[in-house]
Order: structure tokens, then sequence, then C-alpha cells
């Protein structure tokens, strides 16, 4: 056979397969063992000296064309097989749905009831200084309540909050009375975890200042509150509490749901504190200027708020991140 002609047939061979096998055919046609090429490239000894060099040259250079032409044709075929294995009326791949934290979650829910009675929401810095964390709230450096509130302090004497009372004094020097501001942020103490504590936790601060803001408007509204989150049947209890910057404090504690209040290794006691409140000392409305007014000042802790409402024995479970019990919080809507 000719040369051009058996380019010309194999090039009609290799664009005529449409598998990957035919191909493969081809390839065993012209450049097998046994293929037309090589058998031409095997026989250049038959020919006449003086034309070898030429129908080797030539020979050769069909051998290169002709590999190159299969291996393009085997690409193209590759690709196109890929698509047709795509299957497009197939289901999509289900992806997993995430979901925001169940702490996110509750504290949301808490600041919609807090919203709906008036309150609005400021924001503070989680890293504090040591006026707006203590001394400012009344507890100056060598007073006991500060053992309660061991923090991380940094190099240059800042602090990592401890609770989010320091809002009360950075909103009450920039806006004057009456007001109504509910606090979330994250807050930190050097407590060691145990199923109650957290050295990092979530705190809300609520804070209502106006002309004759009482006490019972305190209970009120925390009532309201507790009632609203965790149903009207929950047994609350208001207990006299001490906090450097509330005159007279209270605490609210809730029957523990893990022993139905008998006490147990939660609780120890058969109730959970839940938040710290009382009337803004007098001392701090008269150093900001404002003696001709009272309010109320309440943190309420959102880890076990989310404890007794979700009833997940132990608060290290918020911290751990682990999917499986991250994924019961996929169905709450906020
Ligand atoms: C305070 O932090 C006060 N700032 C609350 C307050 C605000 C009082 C305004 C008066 C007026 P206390 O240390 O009790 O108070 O903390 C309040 C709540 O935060 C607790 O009831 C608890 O629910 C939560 N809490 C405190 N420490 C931890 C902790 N280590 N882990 C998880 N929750 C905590």
């Amino acid at each position: 056979m000719k040369l051009d002609d058996l380019k010309k047939n194999a090039k009609e061979d290799i664009n005529k397969a449409t598998l990957i096998k035919e191909l493969e055919s081809v390839r065993i046609k012209y450049l097998g063992r046994k293929g037309s090429l090589t058998n031409i490239l095997h026989s250049i000894g038959d020919f006449p000296k003086e034309d070898r060099p030429l129908i080797g040259q030539t020979a050769n250079k069909l051998k290169r064309e002709i590999t190159n032409l299969l291996e393009e044709k085997k690409k193209y075929l590759e690709e196109s097989r890929a698509l047709e294995w795509e299957d497009l009326s197939l289901p999509g791949r289900k992806t997993s749905k995430g979901s925001l934290h169940p702490l996110t979650i509750l504290s949301q829910e808490i600041i919609d009831i807090f919203m709906s009675m008036g309150f609005s929401v400021v924001r503070g810095p989680e890293i504090e200084t040591e006026y707006y964390n203590f001394n400012a709230l009344n507890t100056p450096e060598d007073h006991p309540a500060r053992d309660l509130h061991d923090t991380f302090y940094l190099k240059d004497g800042r602090l990592l909050r401890t609770h989010t009372s320091p809002v009360q004094i950075r909103t009450l020097e920039k806006h004057s009375p009456p007001l109504r501001i509910i606090s979330p942020g994250r807050c930190y103490r050097v407590d060691t975890f145990d199923p109650t504590h957290s050295p990092t936790f979530v705190q809300i601060e609520g804070l209502w200042v106006d002309y004759d803001v009482s006490m019972s408007d305190l209970f009120g509204t925390l009532e309201l509150f507790t009632k609203k989150i965790f149903g009207e049947g929950i047994r609350t209890e208001f207990l006299p509490g001490y906090f450097p910057f509330t005159e007279p404090s209270a605490e609210v504690w809730i029957q523990c749901p893990f022993c139905d209040g008998k006490g147990c290794s939660v609780c120890h006691s058969g109730l959970i504190e839940i938040l710290g409140a009382g009337m803004v000392h007098p001392n701090i409305l008269k150093n900001l200027g404002y003696s001709e007014f009272t309010g109320f000042a309440f943190g309420l802790g959102v880890d076990r708020i989310a404890m007794i409402k979700y009833n997940i024995n132990d608060i290290r479970l918020f911290y751990q991140n682990d999917i499986q019990f991250l994924n019961q919080f996929n169905e709450i809507k906020l």
C-alpha cells in the first residue's frame, strides 16, 4: 500500500471511531506489531538502497502523525464519555444543613422577648478596661467581689470582661435616661468547667432607667420573661443576692429540670441560678449625674437558660462542637 493511501485510510478510520475500543483496533491495524505501517517500517530493507532514506523518513513521520491523531481522538472520546455519564436527571446530592448554635438561637429568642417589652439592643466590647468592668460598677480594687470575677488579663492591663454589666456604664455615659436597653455578649472568667460553669459563657444585660422605676417593675419584667421563655408552669425563686452595683440585689433561680428540685449532680440544691439583678446602685447614677432617676438592671446567663430549656445537663456540650449534638438544633427556627 502506498504511504499516501495508508495515511488517508488511517485518518478515515480514526474519524469513524466512536468508542475507545474501536480506536484501539485502529491503532493495532496500523501501528500494532503486525500493523500495516509497522510492516512497511520493517520492510525498508526490501526497497532500493537510494529510496530507503526517504521512505524511512516519510513512514516515521506518518507514524508520529497517526500516533498524535489517535491520542487526540482518545482524549476527545474520554471527555465526551465523562459528559455522557453525567446524568442530569438524577436528583441532586444532598448537602447537609447547618444550624445556628443553640446559644445564638436562644439569645435571639430572649432578645425578641425584651424587644417586645420596648428594650433596644446595644453591644459592648469583650476586651474591657478595669474601669468599666469593676471600678465604675462600684467595685474598687480591694473589693472582695472581685475574687468571684477573676479573669484573663492582657499585657496592657485590659481584661476579658467578666460580665456584660460594663455596658450599663458605657450606655449611660452616651445616652441620658429614660432608657431601656439589653446587651447580649460573651463573657470570660477563670471558672473551672463543671456541669453549670464554663470559662466562657453568654450573658444578656438588661437596664431600665426612668423617673420612678421600682423593684416591682424588676420583678414583673423578670417574671414575664421567665414565663415567656419556659412556659407558665415554671417555678421561679427570687432570692436575695449581693452585687456591688445594685442595691437591693436579687438572684433568680429556676427549679432544676434534671431532678425536679430534689437536688442532683447538676444543681446540688434543686435550683439553678439563671440571673443576677437589682436596683441600680444610687452611687452609680449619682456619679453619672442622674440622681433624679432610678433604675433596675439584670444580667442573665444564656447558657444556664439553654440547659433548662433544652434539657441539657452539662454546659460543656455547648463548647465541644459535637456535630451530633448541634444537629439537634437544626429544626429550631428563629
Ligand atoms: C453578674 O455577672 C452580674 N453582672 C449580674 C447583674 C447584672 C447583677 C445587673 C445585677 C445587675 P453573676 O456572677 O451572678 O452576676 O452572673 C450572672 C449569671 O451569669 C449567672 O446567674 C449565671 O447564669 C451566669 N454565669 C455566671 N458565671 C458563669 C459561668 N462560669 N458559666 C456559665 N454561666 C455563668
